[in-house]
């Protein structure tokens, strides 16, 4: 299976990035975890972009806060999928690093998920991933079902207590 690639531009995204690994860990998912930072270590950025695919990666998730570039950065030097984690880091509540991921030109996408949307990070990866592994589409198929019984089971709930 490939592997994905989870990086962030600071330990300080630790905490909401640490989502992420542990839906790609509860998958089964191969990754690895990394420090880089657009701005504070650009060759860092480009060496492992560039080297991404061939070190065996399917998918590179990028996470950073405030002018968040990391994964507009990382797409320019791969081909592989990028999935943008902007985080919620400065006064301006995410939004800063929400349109400085999402707002890509033409011909460099970054799939940006929610402000703080960590796992939702991880879910596409493993969607994208399963697309050639057909035990981790199983996998996939499942946790949706999980989700449904959970949400039916709280209707229940709410049903019995509003009588
Ligand atoms: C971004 O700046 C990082 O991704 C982080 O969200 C933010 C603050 O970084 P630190 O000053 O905590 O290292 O590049």
């Amino acid at each position: 299976m490939k592997k994905v690639a989870v990086i962030m531009g600071s330990d300080s995204d630790l905490p909401v990035v640490k989502k992420c690994i542990d839906q790609l860990v509860a998958f089964g998912i191969p990754y690895e975890a990394r420090v880089i930072s657009a701005h504070r270590t650009p060759r860092q950025a480009e060496e492992f972009a560039s080297n991404a695919k061939d070190n065996g990666f399917g998918v590179i998730i990028a996470a950073a806060g405030k002018a968040a570039h990391l994964g507009g950065v990382i797409a320019a030097y791969t081909t592989l999928p990028v999935i943008g984690i902007p985080i919620k880091s400065s006064t301006m509540d995410g939004l800063d690093s929400l349109l400085s991921m999402v707002q890509m030109p033409g011909g460099i996408p970054v799939a940006t998920v929610a402000i703080d949307g960590a796992q939702n990070a991880a879910i596409l990866a493993a969607q994208m991933i399963a697309l050639s592994d057909a035990d981790l589409a199983l996998k996939l198929e499942r946790f949706k079902l999980e989700m449904e019984a959970g949400v039916v089971a709280k209707d229940a709930k709410l049903q019995a207590e509003l009588g």
